[in-house]
């Protein structure tokens, strides 16, 4: 990404100047193999890009929704001949065919979506639109404009909803409980019909929750480590604070870090690379941690790593609503951290979620770096290191 900006909000500089329309974006590729990344300001595209601007010299186009308020923080860093922004949306089937048409791209990895499962109640269509109908926009360009491109679709756990049996492995039958889950799933069938159909290497891989500190707030994770940092600054300023609220606390999921998986998608976009068995029809994968841990735990852990150690008290008549985690002082005075608010719970919930990533391990040789204890302490780390009141 060049230099080249124009304004400035609140200090920061914004990169509306080096937003690309399609045509101007096609000048730049002179015959070198190229990447389409969609949500790149997202957690996952924006790691990937780092991935690929390290590990290949793929050209990469990043695309970006307009929006009145920039919120580039995710790539900021990125300073790149190789890296360019291109306008984009997911719910223009328009911009979507000309953004293949035009830019033929060896490798297309939509990571954009309306990723927030609590969201998909209140957007259910705008979701489906987003998540499921653009996939077949995307299918279809490829279909018409460039068959030989790569396309990796961004698949979840979630599809499995309200599992049947753990751990969860690529056997296990879709059972969405949310907007989102179903969006997810259809957009799986989607993908096996055109890769059935028409030959595509086109696959969506099963991803269990992955993390970081570029994880969006509203999640759980960062959700608590955000609020850790914020709670351990009021407490050693001796400043009154609010506690932390949260919804259902004995959710069990599979964490991973996000840097692990992008690694992993990579390997399922290139299986004749990676897998020694490969046989010209491409596979898709689960990854995950193999470990699950409920919203209980990571509160514990992250507050303990920032040197406090709570304890889950009940008050009146052990409702779940009752129940809250105390700090007790040397006085014996008890502070409250973290309250249920039942504002938090969800209309239907995934209770359990535990990963069976054997294949990708065996098959792919993938392998993650970082463990559960590892993620909570980086992204703890991070936000009180980052901590801005
Ligand atoms: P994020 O929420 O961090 O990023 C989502 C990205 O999608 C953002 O860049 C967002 O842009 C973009 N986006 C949303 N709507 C549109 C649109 N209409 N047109 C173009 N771009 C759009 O998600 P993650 O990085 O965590 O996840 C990446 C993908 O992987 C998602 O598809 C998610 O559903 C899926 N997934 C994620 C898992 C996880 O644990 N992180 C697990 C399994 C699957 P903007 O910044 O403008 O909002
Ligand atoms: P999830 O992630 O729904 O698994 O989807 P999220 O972090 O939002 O929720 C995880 C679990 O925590 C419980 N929970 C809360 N969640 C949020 N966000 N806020 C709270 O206050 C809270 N309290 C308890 C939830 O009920 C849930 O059980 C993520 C997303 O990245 C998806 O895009 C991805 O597909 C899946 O992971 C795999």
């Amino acid at each position: 990404m060049s230099n080249n900006f124009q304004e400035t909000y609140h200090g920061k500089k914004i990169d509306t100047a080096n937003i690309l329309n399609i045509e101007d974006a096609a000048k730049l590729i002179n015959n070198r193999k190229t990447v389409v990344i969609t949500g790149v300001t997202g957690q996952d595209g924006s790691h990937m890009v780092d991935f690929l601007l390290k590990h290949t010299d793929l050209l990469i186009f990043g695309g970006v929704r307009r929006l009145s308020v920039y919120n580039h923080k995710n790539i900021k860093h990125i300073n790149s001949d190789r890296f360019h922004l291109i306008n984009f949306d997911l719910t223009d089937s328009h911009a979507i065919a000309r953004t293949v048409e035009k830019l033929q791209p060896d490798y297309f990895i939509n990571f954009a979506a309306q990723s927030f499962v609590a969201s998909s109640w209140d957007f259910a269509r705008q979701t489906w639109a987003t998540n499921s109908t653009s996939v077949l926009d995307i299918l279809e360009a490829i279909r018409l404009y460039k068959p030989k491109c790569r396309l990796y679709q961004a698949g979840s756990s979630e599809e499995f909803g309200n599992v049947i049996y753990a751990p969860q492995d690529e056997k296990h039958p879709l059972r969405p409980r949310s907007p989102y889950g179903a969006s997810k799933a259809a957009s799986r069938q989607l993908i096996k019909v055109y890769r059935d159909s028409y030959n595509l290497y086109a696959i969506q891989g099963w991803l269990f929750n992955h993390e970081g500190t570029r994880r969006g707030e509203e999640f759980v994770t960062r959700k608590i480590t955000k609020n850790v940092a914020r709670i351990i600054n009021a407490i050693k300023n001796n400043e009154e604070f609010v506690p932390l609220e949260l919804g259902n606390l004995d959710a069990k999921r599979d964490w991973s870090d996000s840097e692990d998986f992008i690694e992993g998608v990579w390997m399922m976009l290139n299986q004749d690379k990676y897998n020694p068995k490969y046989n010209g029809i491409p596979e898709e994968y689960v990854f995950s941690s193999n470990e699950t841990h409920t919203i209980r735990e990571f509160v514990e852990k992250a507050f303990k790593i920032a040197g406090i150690e709570g304890s889950w008290i009940f008050i009146n008549d052990g409702r779940a609503e009752d129940e809250g985690f105390y700090l007790k002082d040397d006085k014996e005075h008890y502070k409250l951290l973290v309250k249920i608010n039942p504002k938090f719970y969800r209309p239907a919930e995934v209770e359990l979620l535990l990963g069976n990533s054997n294949k990708a391990r065996e098959e792919l040789g993938w392998k993650p770096k970082i463990s559960f204890d590892n993620l909570v302490e980086k992204m703890v780390k991070w936000d009180i290191e980052n901590y801005k009141s």
